[in-house]
């Protein structure tokens, strides 16, 4: 049993990237090499590379990397890389991979029997047999090239042309429909349901509240106007071929003026104009490891960033590396990066009550790193438990202190950290167990004004469990309730955002039949509303514009 939950980490991995059933593709244009296919005796046209190649780039670079050299799952290379004990993937045979891939395998690799066609299971058996296509080039001048200026800064409005409440609207993801919903939290009612590019991952909002900007896994950036009667999209430009974190600057004189792009393909940190989305620059991430291991790692990919409120900087986290890096923005086409070793590999994070401290998950180390932000150093490195994933966290009170809270994906456990000065400060206070057995959480949920923290199991292979979430309070950290999904909704539950006021929660609905944004309110822990309607595809992340533009979590 002990092993199975070990696997859980690398398993929810790859259910990641299953569950995106979109039809729409990543278009990456590799480069693929006709010489090489034939000159490895494997018979594949150059079509059919660019085809595996988008398929790769769909389903398995996520695990195994976008140049297939391995990171949370194995390299996928012809020959086996000097030092690792892993064979290359001509040892296995096209005989040998088609079982892999059909029937999936021990260590965690899902069957991707029913995912993939047969074609395009064998075309992939071949495909994993030669070199991996070349990574075309992708820095400043194709993301200009990229570029789209829809609505000029001075053809748009100078002040809202509505009476609604900016602060109370919500960006939902639809994921697999690649499109955000803009949503007015006090009416409920959807205003704009926007293109926003394959498989939206996060949405971040301006300093000012007014523009919510979306990031995709085609590294698109799309820029949304709340000011419009009906939300608009304003600018749109394509990063890299592929990203997960895209944030602005928040410091004070610096506000809606710059935003930074974490690319996983190429990996690097773009920042662009946030009124216009022109590109400014590109640093590449690429670099050695936070152990002073000496190999070099091409693949650095940068997972969460988020802006400081007490410096002109952004946090950025090099995933691979197990850098922290802090990006001053004050010239961003030449932006001073300091690096902070910290742990690998980097995933998500956010900041404690006081805004001044970073926490971030390493999640292939089981830790929490701690980075005071002003300071631009290193705290402490926190041991918690199996594979840490806060999302950014959240920040709860009560007789043991400041408490950052974060749950984890390969056991039932969720971790209070002290946060405030004094006794523990900086360690694990308490740690509880939601309902049910395994882990499989992904996301945890506060506000300042709730007596109650939610938490989602979607990952847990149990229906009932990632199906519902469980709500705890906050002054004796027991489990008060688990809610299941309410009559006509199914999927896995994932995702909490509070409304402006703290008084209601959205949880979201997503992989399943009947998917749905359901609200509930937070004092009663009853459902108040459930969104549902047509255009409701696949729910994931949502994004409260108050609440995102202050990090209030
Ligand atoms: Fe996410 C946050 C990466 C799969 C929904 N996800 C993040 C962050 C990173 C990340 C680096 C932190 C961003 C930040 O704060 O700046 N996510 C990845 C992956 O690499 C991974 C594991 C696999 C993949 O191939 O993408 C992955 N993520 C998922 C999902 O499957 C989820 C559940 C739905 C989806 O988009 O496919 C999902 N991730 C989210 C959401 C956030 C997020 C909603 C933002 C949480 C927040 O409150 O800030």
């Amino acid at each position: 049993m002990k092993n199975t939950l070990k696997l859980l980490p690398i398993l929810t991995l790859i259910i990641f990237t299953i569950s995106c059933k979109s039809d729409k593709k990543n278009e990456v244009n590799y480069s693929a090499k006709k010489d090489i296919a034939v000159a490895d005796g494997v018979q594949i046209s150059e079509s059919e590379m660019k085809q595996g190649a988008a398929i790769f780039f769909d389903r398995c670079a996520g695990c195994h990397g976008s140049s297939r050299k391995g990171a949370t799952g194995p390299h996928l290379l012809p020959v086996r890389p000097e030092g690792s004990d892993r064979p290359g993937t001509k040892e296995f045979g096209a005989d040998g991979l088609r079982a892999f891939i059909t029937n999936g395998t021990a260590a965690g690799m899902p069957e991707w029997r029913g995912i993939l066609t047969e074609e395009e299971i064998e075309l992939m058996t071949r495909f994993l047999q030669v070199d991996p296509p070349v990574i075309p080039p992708y820095g400043i001048n194709e993301i200009k090239d990229s570029w789209k200026l829809i609505i000029p800064v001075s053809d748009r409005p100078t002040k809202p042309e509505h009476s609604r409440n900016i602060d109370n609207y919500f960006g939902v993801i639809m994921r697999d429909a690649g499109k955000v919903a803009i949503i007015d939290g006090d009416t409920k009612e959807k205003l704009a349901v926007l293109n926003t590019g394959f498989a939206v991952h996060i949405l971040r909002t301006s300093a000012s509240g007014r523009y919510i900007y979306s990031v995709g896994r085609d590294g698109r950036i799309t820029m949304m106007d709340m000011y419009t009667d009906v939300p608009t999209i304003v600018a749109e430009v394509k990063g890299g071929f592929d990203a997960r974190s895209v944030e602005v600057s928040k410091f004070k004189g610096y506000e809606d003026k710059y935003l930074v792009f974490g690319g996983y393909s190429p990996s690097h940190i773009a920042i662009l104009d946030a009124q216009t989305l022109e590109p400014l620059s590109v640093t590449p991430t690429a670099g050695n490891a936070c152990d002073g291991d000496k190999e070099f790692i091409e693949e650095a990919r940068v997972a969460s960033i988020v802006a400081s409120h007490t410096d002109p900087v952004w946090i950025c986290n090099v995933k691979e590396r197990g850098m922290v890096d802090i990006v001053d923005y004050t010239d961003p086409r030449n932006p001073k990066i300091t690096e902070i070793p910290a742990a690998r590999f980097l995933h998500d994070g956010g900041f404690d009550s006081t805004g001044h401290y970073f926490l971030v998950a390493a999640n292939a180390s089981n830790k929490i790193v701690v980075i005071d932000v002003p300071n631009k150093k290193l705290v402490t490195i926190i041991e918690t438990g199996n594979m840490p994933h806060p999302g950014r966290g959240t920040n709860i009170k009560n007789n043991l202190g400041n408490l950052w809270v974060t749950s984890h994906l390969g056991e039932n456990k969720l971790s209070f950290i002290k946060t405030n000065p004094g006794d523990g400060q900086w360690t694990v206070v308490k740690e509880v167990e939601a309902a049910g057995f395994g882990g499989g959480a992904l996301f945890v949920k506060s506000h300042p004004k709730s007596k109650h923290l939610w938490v989602d199991r979607t990952l847990n292979p149990d229906a009932k469990l990632n199906s519902a979430v469980d709500v705890f309070d906050i002054a004796t950290l027991e489990l008060k309730k688990t809610l299941s999904a309410p009559e006509g909704v199914d999927g896995r539950a994932v995702h909490f955002e509070y409304n402006k006021a703290g008084n209601e929660v959205w949880v979201s609905y997503f992989m399943g039949e009947n998917g749905a944004v359901v609200i509930y309110d937070d004092k009663t822990l009853k459902v108040k509303q459930i969104i549902q309607e047509d255009w409701v595809e696949n729910p994931t992340g949502k994004f409260n514009v108050y609440n995102t533009t202050h990090d209030v979590y």
